[in-house]
């Protein structure tokens, strides 16, 4: 009988100042709070639920191109890769590749101890062949495969559009540190959100269900919580649309009236209709985006899209 293997390496990230970050983004004008705070338990909980809304074709979108392409892939990389994939979170996409990919190791990193823990766990559990070593690290800061993982040739995972929510220079200076990660030779996988009509996007991002205005809204419910907040949920709305100028989706929450909050012991006034930005997530061409890439050090070796081209998926080469 083969056992799972799972390693898992500690590499203490220093947990995001939430307090610093909301408090530093509500005194600046305009008013912004960086999307790496939606993710607590219910908030993680409610993105989940936004990838199966009918409206959010991104997640099904991308799982297709994956499927489809799976073979082609695994083709083009080869097997006894090292399969690197920054921000695992659930591990559920790396599935389809893997078996096709057939790596030396998988490596996820996350910044989430519990949720990487779990997910590694299940990996390990239903693929004995395959040796896990999950990172706990910001991946944002510190990208290192840990001491004990096996050496072969190395692939990124970046799917999910992730890269959208970096603006374009902080997209090339994460991609720059994965093309030093993988080497002159390695690969990256990455999935990217397309350009395209406006009422798709803003659809995407504002569902009929409301599930991404609770989403966007649990924000205000997590600062309540942590930082012992008086945010009043009903007298705030969700907004997000398709900025053309910019080529992203803005999500803003929006002051009803006007009201004073305190957070943290200081007190802030927003006038009626001011907005605190929440997100950004940036759509690309193909073109465009292979641009990007091309700063940070890679080619594009192939780019799948649907029959829609709603969504693509690059395999790009590292050349430095
Ligand atoms: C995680 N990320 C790629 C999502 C996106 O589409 O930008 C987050 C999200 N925000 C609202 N809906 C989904």
């Amino acid at each position: 009988m083969i056992e799972a293997t799972l390693e898992f390496h500690d590499l203490h990230p220093t947990p995001a100042d939430l307090r610093a970050d909301v408090l530093a983004g509500l005194r600046r004008r305009p008013r912004a709070i960086p999307p790496k705070f939606f993710y607590d338990a219910a908030g993680s909980k409610l993105f989940d639920a936004i990838t199966e809304l009918p409206e959010y074709y991104l997640t099904r979108t991308e799982v297709g191109v994956l499927r489809e392409h799976a073979a082609e892939i695994a083709e083009r990389v080869g097997t006894g890769s090292l399969l690197v994939e920054p921000g695992g979170g659930s591990c559920a996409k790396v599935r389809i590749l893997l078996e096709g990919l057939r790596p030396c190791a998988y490596v996820p990193m996350d910044i989430s101890r519990e949720h990487l823990w779990v997910a590694a766990g299940e990996v390990a559990a239903e693929y004995p062949w395959l040796e896990v070593h999950a990172a706990c690290t910001d991946f944002t800061r510190v990208m290192e495969v840990p001491p004990t993982a096996p050496e072969g040739p190395r692939v990124a995972f970046f799917p999910g559009s992730s890269i959208g929510n970096f603006g374009p220079e902080a997209a090339v200076d994460f991609m720059a540190a994965v093309a030093e990660l993988v080497g002159k030779g390695g690969f990256l996988l990455i999935g990217v959100d397309l350009k395209k009509a406006k009422a798709m996007l803003n659809a995407a991002y504002d569902d009929a269900q409301g599930v991404t205005a609770a989403f966007n809204l649990n924000l205000l419910t997590r600062i309540n919580r942590e930082l012992g907040a008086d945010f009043q949920s009903r007298l705030w709305a969700h907004k997000a649309g398709y900025d053309e100028a910019h080529g992203r989706v803005e999500m803003h929450l929006v002051s009803l009236a006007r009201q004073t909050v305190t957070v943290a012991g200081e007190g802030f006034q927003f006038a009626a209709g001011e907005t605190i930005h929440t997100e950004n997530s940036y759509k690309y061409t193909v073109a465009e985006f292979s641009t990007l890439a091309a700063r940070a050090g890679f080619t594009a070796e192939v780019v799948w899209t649907d029959s829609e081209q709603r969504f693509s998926v690059h395999l790009l080469r590292a050349t430095v």
